[in-house]
Formats: C-alpha cells, structure tokens, sequence
C-alpha cells in the first residue's frame, strides 16, 4: 500500500466503497488521515464498518464542514449527465474534489527516495481502446526484461493498492477518462494515448468533453516522453501540440497501417511489420505476424504502443521483440479459448464499443459472430464496412431484435448466450472463427464484460466436451 501524503490529521470523504474507495481509504488511514466514508449501497457501507472506517452521508446539512477534501469512484458521475448529490454538496461546500489517482502522484515518492541511484518511473496509459493490452504488455515486457515492476489502475487494482516502488522500478498504469478527467495530480514520466473513438460520452458531455479529459494526462502531466497514437485527427492534433517541431523527440508517434516518417521518433506497424525510426534512419524492425498473443492490426498498433513507451525506458529492441512473443494476452480481449475441427472460438466480450468490435473482426478470416447487448450512445453506424468477413451475425441481449435490424449482415435473433453458441457451432464449417464481439455493454444480462466472456467459454466447452 501507497500511504497517503499531505493529510495527516485531517478529515477526508470518501465517496464509493468498491476497489477504489476501500484501497483509498486504507492508504488514507495509513498516512495518518481520518477518512469518512460514504457509498449509496447499504451493503458497501456495511463492509467498509465491518474494517473499521467511519461511514456518514457528507452530502447532509454541514456534511463537509472540516472536511479537507472528496476522494470519489471513477463509477459516480461528477459531472455529467448530473455530479452524485455528494460530489454537488463538496463542490457547493467548496471542499476540493480528487481521486485515487490525484493522492498516488501527490503520495508516491517516500523518504527513501533520497538513497536510490535510479528513481522510479510511473507510465500512464489512456485511450479508447487497447489500454488494457497496451498497459498489460508493458509490464510483461519489463519483467521479461528484468525491470521491478507492477501495474494498476483501470485493470482492476486500485493504484494505492502498489507497493511503494524502488530502485529502479517502474509502475505501469491503465487510466480510464474517468479517472484522468478528476485527479488533481497526474504527473506520469512516460504517458502512452493508444486511439480515440466514441464511449463514455453520457459521462463526459459529448465527444469534446471525452477527448479533453484524456488530454488532461498529457496537458497537465507535462510527462518527459508521450506516445501519441496518430491514427485519428485528436492523435495527430495532440502530439503537434505537445512537439516543438518535426524533430522533438519528446514524442514518439505511432500508428497502425501508416508508414509514418520525419526527423523525429516514431514506430509503425505495416503488413505485420513493426518498424522504429529515428533521425530519419531505421532503428529496428520487428515481424509481428507469428505473434499470437497479439492478433489483427489493432493489437499491433498495441504492440507499437507498449514497444514505443518500453523504449523510453531504455529496454532493447531484441528484448522487446522476445517478450512480445511470450506475451501471453488478457482474458475476453481476442482469445482463443478452443479449437475443434478446422473452426476457431475466439472471446473477445471487452469489444464493449463499436470500434473495439470493428477492429476485431478485422482480425479473422470468415467469422460466426456473436454481438449484441446493452447499446451504447451514438449506435451501430460505424460497423458498416467492417463486416465484410462475418458470414452471418448470431444477436444477443434484451434488445437483440432491434440490434440486428441495424446490421448490414444476415443476423439471427438469438437473445440467450446459450442459443447463440449453440446455432453458430451447427452452422460454422472449417477455417471458420466464432467469435464473441459484442459491440455493446453487458449490463442488460450479466454483472460485466467478465461473465458475459466466461459465459460464452463455458457455453463452447459444453458443446465440446
Ligand atoms: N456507487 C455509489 N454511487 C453511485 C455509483 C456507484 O455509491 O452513484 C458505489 C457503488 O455502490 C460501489 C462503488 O461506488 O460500491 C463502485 O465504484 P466504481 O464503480 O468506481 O468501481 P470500483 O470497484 O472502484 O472500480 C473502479 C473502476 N470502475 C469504473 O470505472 C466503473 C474499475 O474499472 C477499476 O478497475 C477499479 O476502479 C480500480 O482502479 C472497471 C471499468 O469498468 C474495469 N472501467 C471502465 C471501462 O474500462 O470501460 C471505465
Ligand atoms: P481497453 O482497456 O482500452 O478497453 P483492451 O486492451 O481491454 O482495451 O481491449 C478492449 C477491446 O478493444 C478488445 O477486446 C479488442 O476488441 C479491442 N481492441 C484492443 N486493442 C485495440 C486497439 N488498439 N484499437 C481498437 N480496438 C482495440
């Protein structure tokens, strides 16, 4: 645990009491603060009284008097579509209002920093797409290349959760917009934006507002090296505006199909081919195509991603190109959980968004594909023209009727998991791949994108077994 730093005697809300607002809490208490807690959930609160930890509404009438600041959960709205009536009552107070992440920067160098040569460094990683992977990868990459390291952050590990890094050690963060968009404090030595496209925009007012939180890591973070993704217009007009000119090295540019060139820093991925130049020269190239813990051209923009940011800690290229063939990939992102007679079961229930489904099926040669659940704002427009290898689409969730009329494939309103994995294993003949890629959020059948991918594993064993 990450001990708290410049609270110590004072009172601090805490509002949610899920991974992040127990681990704040404890790391608050842990640095001589009193934490006063708070979550909507009865249940919550009652776990949090079961640790010892006071609960109290702070939003209650002189619910934030001598309270010194709100530590609130990346899941509670702070401000669209309308802030928690506890994070309205701190903003009318006037109490200032941070997360988890804002208390790991102000709190993560300790006394012992003094006596190490080599100073920990944090690498923070946003995007629409692809943090998980990117973020999981770095850290593979630096194990494998003997580097202290841990990871946190949006994967599922509060970051006050880490140990207080060393020597030498790195700490490797996923952050979410949700996140980016409240800590106070976002001060990452190396921070990585993978791509933008539309999600979360109820939390965030629209495109604008979700572009600009994630260019917060950047904006006021002022890290020593970003890598920018350039593939979309936000990418290219981020990294301009963090360069002095062409040959600032401070920015590495990737992209994923793009030949980029220039007198600065950049690595590509093209035909499966990962290039890094800089100065104009060719520093290294990599064959990505065998790697099968990263497939189809969204994970090698990924591997471009972790690549670049693994660089700018000094790790090889050859070690790198090692590690990322022994990356052994995540859970429900592009994997493969089975095959059987010439037809491949892929789980990819994290393409919760329609660009994640769309680079997924870009991934595979004739696909069975299992989509559908709860839809997210701004519909399924942008799945048009990336349906061209699916041969026919098996629809899931509550509102699957109406999902598969907006798909410009032959689809089948299947509705259960159960029906969907049934009539694509009838129908798919070899060299097929069945695939869960859902383009939507799981909320309408399932607690999360987890038990929807464990769901759809258990469903494809059944029928195997
Ligand atoms: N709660 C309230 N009032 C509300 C809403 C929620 O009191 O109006 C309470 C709930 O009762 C619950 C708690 O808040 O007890 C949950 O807080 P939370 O939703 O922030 O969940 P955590 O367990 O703290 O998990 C969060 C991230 N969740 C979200 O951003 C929604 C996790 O990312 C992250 O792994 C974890 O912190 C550790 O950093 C998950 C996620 O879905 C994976 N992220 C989104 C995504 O990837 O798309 C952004
Ligand atoms: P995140 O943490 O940003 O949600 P993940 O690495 O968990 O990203 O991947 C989520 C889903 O997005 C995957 O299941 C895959 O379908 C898709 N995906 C992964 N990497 C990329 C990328 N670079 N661009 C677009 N889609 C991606």
């Amino acid at each position: 645990m990450i001990p708290v730093r410049g609270y110590e005697g004072a009172k601090v809300a805490v509002l949610g009491l899920g991974r992040t607002g127990v681990s704040a809490a404890r790391a608050l208490r842990a640095g001589g603060a009193e934490p006063l807690c708070w979550d909507d959930n009865p249940e919550a609160r009652a776990r949090a009284e079961g640790e010892g930890f006071t609960c109290a509404d702070p939003s209650r009438s002189g619910g934030f008097d001598g309270i010194a600041a709100l530590i609130v959960s990346p899941g509670i709205p702070h401000l669209y579509p309308a802030p928690n009536p506890v994070v309205a009552a701190a903003l009318a107070a006037g109490v200032p209002v941070d997360n988890d992440i804002g208390l790991f920067f102000r709190s993560l160098a300790t006394a012992d920093w003094d006596a190490l040569d080599r100073l920990p460094r944090v690498v923070a990683v946003t995007g629409s797409n692809g943090k998980s992977t990117t973020a999981a990868l770095i850290d593979h990459i630096l194990q494998e290349a003997g580097r202290p390291v841990q990871l946190a952050g949006n994967i599922g590990r509060g970051v006050l959760d880490l140990d207080p890094p060393g020597e030498g050690a790195v700490v490797v963060l996923e952050l979410s917009s949700y996140q980016t968009d409240l800590a106070r404090a976002l001060t990452p030595d190396v921070a990585v934006f993978t791509n933008l496209s539309p999600d979360h925009l109820d939390r965030h007012g629209g495109p604008g507002g979700y572009f600009a939180a994630k260019r917060r890591l950047f904006a006021e973070g002022g890290p020593d090296r970003a890598v920018i993704g350039v593939d979309e217009v936000e990418g290219r007009f981020l990294a301009g505006q963090l360069s002095e000119g062409p040959s600032d090295d401070r920015v590495i540019r990737i992209s994923s199909g793009q030949k980029l060139t220039g007198p600065g820093w950049q690595v590509f991925a093209r035909k499966g081919f990962l290039a890094e130049t800089r100065k104009g020269k060719q520093i290294a190239s990599i064959d990505l195509r065998g790697i099968t813990g990263l497939p189809g051209a969204h994970n090698h923009q990924n591997a471009c991603a972790a690549y670049a940011a693994c660089r700018a800690l000094g790790v090889p290229p050859r070690m790198i190109e090692a590690a990322l063939h022994s990356y052994p990939g995540l859970p429900h992102r592009s994997q493969v959980i089975a095959e059987r007679n010439g037809v491949v079961f892929v789980n990819d229930s994290k393409a919760t968004n329609v660009d994640s489904a769309a680079k997924a099926l870009g991934a595979f040669a004739r696909i069975r594909w299992i989509c559908g659940g709860l839809e997210k704002e701004g519909g399924l427009g942008a799945l048009k023209g990336a349906t061209g290898a699916v041969a026919k689409a098996y629809v899931i969730g509550r509102e699957a009727a109406g999902f598969a009329m907006q798909l410009d494939v032959e689809a089948e309103v299947c509705t259960t998991m159960a029906a969907a994995v049934a009539r694509a294993m009838e129908e798919a003949v070899p060299g097929d791949t069945v695939l869960l890629a859902p383009a939507a959020a799981s909320f309408d059948q399932y607690d999360n994108f987890e038990r929807r991918g464990e769901d759809f594993t258990a469903e494809v064993q059944k029928r195997l077994d």
